[in-house]
């Protein structure tokens, strides 16, 4: 078993489309063992994608990720990060394959619903940052 971090971003949980990109993941075998909504900080949402500070989209990134409520979420499967990438789609929508929580329901690159972590050591950090293991049990 692997673990995953994903967050359903501002624009999806705006939309009204948590439940169906929940459905998708839950569908695709996903058990999810933390899930919480909050509105994040200037702080934390600059933090959560330092490793993108220097790319000239990282303000409008910070701005748009701190816009309205996102829903974070643990999940738990047999090849989870590559699993749950597979579900989200390419960045861009415009590229995503056919029936991709991307394809379906993104407006542009940015506005792009929903975030995975890109490896298990980055899915480990991104968890840390959201949830104490307390949570995870
Ligand atoms: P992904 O792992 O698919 O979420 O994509 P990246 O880690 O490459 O990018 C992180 C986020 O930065 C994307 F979800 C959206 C945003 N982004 C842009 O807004 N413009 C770009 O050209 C690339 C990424």
């Amino acid at each position: 078993m692997e673990r995953t971090f994903s967050i359903l971003k501002p624009d999806a949980v705006a939309a009204g489309q948590a439940g169906a990109i929940l459905a998708l993941i839950e569908r695709a075998g996903f058990r999810i063992l933390g899930l919480r909504m909050l509105r994040m900080t200037q702080a934390q949402a600059e933090g959560f994608y330092a490793v993108h500070r220097e790319r000239s989209f990282y303000p409008s990134l910070v701005k748009f990720m701190t816009e309205g409520p996102v829903i974070v979420m643990a999940l738990e499967r047999e090849d989870a990060v590559r699993k749950l990438r597979e579900v989200m789609g390419a960045t861009n929508p415009a590229n995503a394959a056919e029936g991709t929580v991307r394809r379906l329901y993104a407006a542009g690159i940015e506005r792009n619903c929903i975030h995975g972590s890109d490896a298990p050591e980055t899915a480990a950090e991104e968890l840390a940052f959201f949830f104490s293991a307390a949570e995870l049990l």
